[in-house]
């Protein structure tokens, strides 16, 4: 019988900073609510769901950048959604900003039955620590995460393996071969991405081709499928972009939100289409060659010494 698993994506559009976590969080268990109508069995929400992507602000006031993480999960304001997943058997991936503690992670968890199966904290961290002159959007992740320190766990989630990783995570070949190498079978990843970053610069067109690149041939050759959610449309005067999709371990888009809003797009997974893939062109065990990739792991920047 084919191992299939009912998987949705829930979009968001712009979280402004004066909506409440109370509002944010009625929200998203509206999405969960459609996501669990069309007969999902989990739903992967954005990256810093809770709030505004408050990074693009310097801030120094420290009860100011507190206001914006989570000291506890499931809070007051977040338990809805965990009671409303066990009710309806739904499990979610939520990113959110984790206080642990004395130390600030940009993190996500897996819910299912209502409880917490899985943590990850966001290990690319972009951006400056410190805000740079003259950039139209600036991008201060540094300043507020550490580097997270719980590696690409992947979990047991009854019917599937499944791995996490948070919006910059997924432009890095590494974050998905380290999961592949656990045989994982849905990578599950929400992002915040502006469509002008930094001092790039760049074309209109790029942003969300150069989304879709990484998720497409990452879900390729590491055999698995992706559902990637986005925080969408104009937040604080700043343009995001959507796109947000369910990628297959063929490479192509299975589905993808149309608008820049709230938004569910859900799909079901054939987990078995990966074999085809795992015990021919990408059967790890019989053609990778780690013994040639120890740059991968000793070198962090490119050696540019004159050959
Ligand atoms: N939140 C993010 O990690 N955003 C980054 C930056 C570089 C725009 C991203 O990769 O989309």
């Amino acid at each position: 019988m084919k191992r299939t698993l009912h998987l949705a994506v829930a979009q968001t559009g712009p979280i402004q900073a004066h909506h409440s976590r109370k509002e944010v969080v009625a929200r998203l268990c509206e999405l969960l609510k459609e996501a669990a109508s069309r007969g999902a069995r989990w739903v992967v929400f954005p990256e810093l769901t809770l709030t505004t992507f408050f990074p693009r602000w310097s801030m120094d006031d420290p009860a100011q950048v507190r206001s914006y993480f989570e000291a506890e999960m499931p809070s007051p304001e977040t338990l809805p959604l965990f009671e409303l997943s066990r009710d309806l058997q739904v499990g979610f991936y939520l990113g959110y900003a984790e206080l642990a503690g004395e130390r600030q992670f940009n993190s996500s968890i897996l819910v299912d039955g209502g409880k917490i199966i899985g943590k990850y904290r966001k290990i690319h961290i972009p951006g400056d620590a410190q805000a740079q002159e003259n950039y139209p959007v600036q991008h201060l992740e540094k300043k507020y995460f550490e580097v997270g320190d719980l590696g690409f766990p992947v979990f047991d989630a009854g019917e599937a393996r499944i791995g996490m990783c948070i919006c910059n995570d997924r432009r890095w070949p590494e974050t998905y071969r380290v999961m592949g190498l656990q045989a994982v079978d849905i990578v599950m990843v929400g992002y915040n991405t502006p469509v002008a970053y930094g001092r790039l610069g760049e074309p209109a067109h790029l942003p969300a081709l150069q989304n879709q690149l990484p998720l497409k041939a990452s879900a390729y050759q590491n055999t698995c499928w992706i559902a990637a959610a986005a925080k969408a449309g104009v937040e604080e005067g700043i343009p995001m972009i959507g796109g947000s999709c369910i990628v297959a371990p063929t490479g192509e888009i299975a589905v993808q939100a149309l608008s820049e809003d709230d938004e569910v797009i859900n799909y079901v997974c054939d987990l078995d289409l990966a074999n085809g893939y795992r015990n021919n062109i990408f059967n790890f065990a019989r053609h990778r060659r780690p013994e040639h990739y120890k740059a991968i792991v000793e070198r962090t920047g490119a050696d540019t010494t004159p050959l």
